[in-house]
This record gives structure tokens, C-alpha cells and sequence, in this order.
């Protein structure tokens, strides 16, 4: 791209003019805005989130907020973010509904394998006061069960023995700050979805930090900021039709180009060792306590949504609209938060958690964002252990039988088990922790025992045995899947 998508979008003025559109622009001096922010893990939710809260701070006149962004695994967003002087458009989309805004809080965009000494140097800067994340849950090298490092991963072993040269995010961050002088205060935001998930971060950080610098763990212990966040907004990856949306609606072609739902929560604990910007302007709740917002989000948005991938898989069901407008798939998701789900979630203070688990639903039916079961669907073994396994186990161990969810978790393993739809079609399965679970429920005889194998898999179900009713529940349930399919087992 020879102008920038500031450029040209001011050349398609009248385009937009025409095509009656709201573009915001940016209202500010980039060449006076300053590095304040790095943040790991490029992806779309980023550029949709933090980084538009940034935006709106800086566009406020506080220009000390410049993002640096540093992709870990792929080169391909920093590329096409670079070719664009890191401008990028975020279009907020619900039906009929459009508005756009071009971001430009992003200052330059990495890939770390590359450039990885420039980005040990900027988490070491002191002019940079937060580093953030949105690395995904698998990006922490956490073993799921037991919520300790996992000692087992190649590449964690690898930092440990090479600290300076470290491929994992634990082992950026921790080679970034090993290098900032003394009394530099820094404050670290993980945004991904996981419960506790600043107190995780810090943990993960100092077990790793432990197995090589003493020093550098305790420094990590007691001087760096950790505030646990919960982040919100459906921002589907990008697809080629999203692009040419994006494009016919600019009138230029913005690679980078997101369209996402008009929702946006931002819930952080106001717990920063650092100076960090006035989010709450740009309307981000600063709390002392945010485990009740991550508690209701990741149980009833995230646990629906993996329930509604898993059955939109295996019933062909592309988008998680699609799997929302069909009678069966769509009255099962609605219980499963109403009911199941609903019932383990204590409600933050002040809220209404049925008119929230409503307006969740409204926001699933969203008919214009084209949010793949597929791309949900990844990494389950990551993501169930957060968003169904507790509310499974403390519903258990009070005694009460979650029909919606126990079906849910059925329907996840004999997706993993199976590999294809109930129509045959092969599915695409990315979940690198999903073999081990498949071959245990792949070499059993009957459904009583592959029910066994697979909830006696440590890394995802824990050490902690599961009520024997609840095994042959589940064994019921993989059993109808394997003669009848998803719709039988969801068949009033
Ligand atoms: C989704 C989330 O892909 C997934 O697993 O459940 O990315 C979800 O869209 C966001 O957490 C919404 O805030």
C-alpha cells in the first residue's frame, strides 16, 4: 500500500460521503505520540479492544499511550500492519447498524522470533509503564489442571536453559523486565480469558523467573502490577468477506480491517505499580474486585459459545448465528445459560445477571458478524477446564445434576472423538492438547469406560475423582451421540 488508510480514507471522503457512513479519524499528532504500551498477541481482539480504549484515551489529549505490538507466532499481522503505518479500521457492526473509527494508537508492530532484541528492549524501557496481553489461554504455558507452569512443554525448557533467547511469552516478559533498571515501576495487564487471570500471569512469571533468576522471581513477587481484567467483545477473526465488506464500505483496502459487534466491557482491578492511562474515560470500569465480572462472563458468554461451536461442529452450522437460529441448537443454548449455567453465577454487585445473560443472547444472534463455530471451537482443552469444569464441579459436589452442561461436555468429546460433523464431513480440529484426550476415548470398548478414560485425564479434568452417576450420565449421552447424533441428543 503506497498511501497510507489515513490517506486515503480522506481521498474517499466522498465515498464515505456518499455511502452516508461515520468514519471517525484520528484527532491527534502521531508524530508526538510516545511508547507507553507494549503489548503481546497482535490478533484482532487487540486492535478491537485495548488498543481502541487507548484510542479514545489518547485522542483525549494524553499522547504517552503509543502502543508498540508484538505478534509471538505469526508474522503476517505485523506485516500487513507495517505496510499500512499501523493504521487499521475497526467497523462496529449489528444489523443496519454500522460505525467505523481509524485507530492509530498502534506505533509500531513486531514479530518477536524477528525482531526479538527490540522487543526485550522496549519491555526493559522505563518510559514504558505497561506491558499487555492477548496471548490466548494456551500462550502461558499453564498447565490447565494443576494451574502450575508446565514444566513438560519444550519451549519452557528451552527459555529456562536460554532466558536470553526465549520463545514463550513468560520468557519475553521475563527477559524484558530482567533488563529495566531498578525502581522502574511496571504494571502487567493480562486480557485473556482465564479466571484470576492477572494473579495467574504473576505466578506462572515467577515459577518461571524461579527456575533461573531468584532474584528477578522475587522482584516479580512484590514490585510489578498484576490486576486481574475481564475483557469483552466478540470480535471475530478476519475472513476474505469481512476484508471486501471492510473495503467496499471505505472505499479503499484496509488488510487489517475488523468488523466486530458494537459491544464493548472492559473490567480492570485498580491495582497498577505504574502511572497507566485513564481507561475509565474511554469507558473501562476500574474495580477493587473483578472475579465476579470474569466468573459471569466466562461461565455464561464463554461456556454458551464453546456449547454452541461444539454443536454447531458437529450439526454443520457455520456461524454461531447460524447454530442460534436453529430451533434446536438455539433453545439448547438459551437453557444451558438461562438454566445451568445461570444457576452457579454469583452476580457482581448491582447487576442484573438475567437481563446480561439476555442481552448475551441478543448479542449471539447478531446476524451480520459471521463469527466461525470453528474458530471457537479451538483450543478446548484450554478453554473448558475455565468455562464448564467449575461449574460442573461445585454443581456435583452439591448434588445437583446440570443436564444442559453434562450434555455440552458429551458433546465435546464425541467431537473430539470423532473428528467429524453427524452429516460425516471431516472437521478441522486446532487444540494441541486434544490427541491425548481423542486416542483415551478412541480405544475404549463401550461408553462407561471411555466416559472413565476421559474424565480421568489429568491435564484437563484434574487429579480430584468424578461422581460415578455423573460417568454413566455422561456415557448415556456419548452413547445417543454415536447412534442418533447431536439432534437426538438434544430432542425434547
Ligand atoms: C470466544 C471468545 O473464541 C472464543 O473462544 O468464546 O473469543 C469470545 O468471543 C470473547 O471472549 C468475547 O468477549
Amino acid at each position: 500500500m503506497t498511501t497510507s488508510v489515513l490517506d486515503q480514507l480522506h481521498l474517499s471522503s466522498d465515498h464515505l460521503r456518499a455511502a452516508n457512513a461515520s468514519v471517525t479519524q484520528p484527532n491527534y499528532d502521531r508524530t508526538r505520540l510516545q511508547t507507553g504500551i507494549v503489548h503481546l498477541g497482535l490478533g484482532a481482539f487487540h486492535r478491537a479492544h485495548q488498543a481502541l480504549y487507548t484510542e479514545k484515551v489518547i485522542s483525549e489529549g494524553d499522547l504517552r499511550w503509543g502502543i508498540l505490538g508484538v505478534s509471538l507466532r505469526d508474522p503476517r499481522v505485523p506485516d500487513v500492519l507495517t505496510a499500512q503505518d499501523n493504521l487499521y479500521s475497526v467497523t462496529e457492526r449489528h444489523g443496519d447498524e454500522a460505525r467505523t473509527r481509524v485507530v492509530a494508537s498502534l506505533r509500531g508492530a513486531l514479530f518477536a522470533p524477528r525482531d526479538l532484541a527490540r522487543v526485550i528492549a522496549a519491555i526493559a524501557d522505563p518510559s514504558v509503564s505497561i506491558v499487555s496481553s492477548t496471548v490466548t489461554e494456551k500462550g502461558y504455558s499453564q498447565n490447565p489442571a494443576s494451574a502450575d507452569l508446565d514444566m513438560d512443554d519444550a519451549d519452557v525448557r528451552h527459555d529456562i536453559a536460554h532466558p536470553e533467547a526465549p520463545r514463550t511469552t513468560l520468557g519475553v516478559l521475563a527477559a524484558g523486565i530482567r533488563l529495566r533498571p531498578d525502581s522502574s515501576p511496571l504494571t502487567l495487564v493480562c486480557c485473556d480469558n482465564m479466571a484470576g487471570n492477572g494473579d495467574t500471569l504473576r505466578k506462572l512469571l515467577v515459577q518461571y523467573a524461579g527456575q533461573f533468576d531468584p532474584k528477578l522471581a522475587r522482584r516479580i513477587e512484590t514490585e510489578i502490577g498484576c490486576p486481574n481484567s475481564m475483557v469483552d467483545r466478540i470480535v471475530p477473526a478476519a475472513t476474505p468477506a469481512s476484508l471486501d465488506w471492510a473495503a467496499a464500505r471505505l472505499g479503499l483496502r484496509d488488510e487489517a480491517a475488523i468488523v466486530c459487534e458494537p459491544f464493548t466491557q472492559w473490567v480492570i482491578e485498580d491495582r497498577f505499580a505504574s502511572p497507566r492511562p485513564a481507561w475509565e474515560d474511554a469507558g473501562a470500569l476500574l474495580t477493587s474486585d473483578v472475579r465476579p465480572y470474569q466468573a459471569m462472563k466466562l461461565r455464561l458468554l464463554n461456556g454458551t459459545h464453546s456449547a454452541l461451536a461444539y454443536a454447531g461442529q458437529l450439526c454443520g452450522m457455520e456461524t454461531v448465528a447460524d447454530a442460534m437460529a436453529d430451533p434446536l441448537v438455539g433453545a439448547f443454548a438459551r437453557r444451558l445459560m438461562l438454566e445451568d449455567l445461570r444457576a452457579t453465577v454469583a452476580a457482581p454487585s448491582g447487576y442484573d445477571v438475567t437481563s446480561y445473560c439476555h442481552d448475551l443472547l441478543k448479542r449471539f444472534e447478531n446476524p451480520t458478524l459471521q463469527h466461525r463455530t470453528q474458530q471457537i471451537a479451538m483450543d478446548g482443552t484450554q478453554k473448558i477446564p475455565v468455562r464448564w469444569l467449575p461449574a460442573l464441579r461445585e454443581s456435583l459436589a452439591a448434588g445437583v445434576e446440570r443436564p444442559l452442561l453434562e450434555r455440552a461436555l458429551a458433546s465435546w468429546l464425541h467431537y473430539l472423538a470423532t473428528g467429524r460433523s453427524d452429516s460425516g464431513a471431516a472437521l478441522v480440529i486446532s487444540d494441541p492438547g486434544a490427541e491425548a484426550l481423542a486416542s483415551l476415548l478412541r480405544q475404549t470398548g463401550n461408553d462407561v469406560d471411555a466416559a472413565h478414560a476421559a474424565l480421568a485425564h489429568g491435564p484437563v479434568f484434574g487429579a480430584q475423582p468424578w461422581p460415578h452417576a455423573f460417568v454413566e450420565r455422561l456415557a448415556l449421552h456419548l452413547s445417543t451421540l454415536r447412534q442418533g447424533g447431536m439432534k437426538t441428543l438434544l430432542a425434547p
